[in-house]
């Protein structure tokens, strides 16, 4: 597999309870480098068009209020097979059904609150990583 970029977002419930490090900690043991990372606190309008994809689901509102309610931390990602490997150690999106050991099962409080964001394809990532990061920041 290739050496590929990903994004991830921990979440505002992970900034609010100093689980930076602990989640850092899992990403750097899997093998993934953080080649990119920024604390910034998402306006409204980025939040909606980070999540544009979801905004005719019922938890849209819920979901941006949630993403802009705290500080959280932007990262890129790089390593092989990034975007499926980060998404193996994130778990599921719903913290009950996810695999012992990944970052949702050890960390999130519920579906909506669940610690962490990573792209869903390479196409994705490029697109994410784009919308927060210029080439310049981004350290491989
Ligand atoms: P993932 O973050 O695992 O890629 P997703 O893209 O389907 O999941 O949804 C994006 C986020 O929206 C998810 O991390 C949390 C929130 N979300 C998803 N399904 C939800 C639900 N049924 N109720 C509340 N929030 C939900
Ligand atoms: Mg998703």
């Amino acid at each position: 597999m290739a050496i590929e970029r990903t994004f991830s977002i921990l979440k505002p419930d992970a900034t609010a309870r100093n689980l930076t490090g602990a989640i850092n900690a899992v990403i750097e043991k899997s093998g993934l480098r953080i080649v990119a990372q920024k604390r910034i606190h998402m306006s409204r309008r980025e939040a909606e068009t980070f999540y544009a994809v979801h905004k005719e689901r019922p938890f849209f509102g819920e979901l941006v209020d949630f993403m802009i309610s705290g500080p959280v931390v932007v990262q890129v990602l790089e390593g092989e097979g990034a975007v499926l490997r980060y998404r193996e150690i994130m778990g599921a999106t719903n913290p009950e059904s996810a695999a012992d050991g990944t970052i949702r099962k050890l960390y999130a409080k519920s579906i909506g609150e669940n610690s962490v964001h990573g792209s869903d394809s390479q196409d994705n990532a490029k697109i994410e990583i784009a919308q927060f990061f210029s080439g310049n920041e981004i350290v491989g």
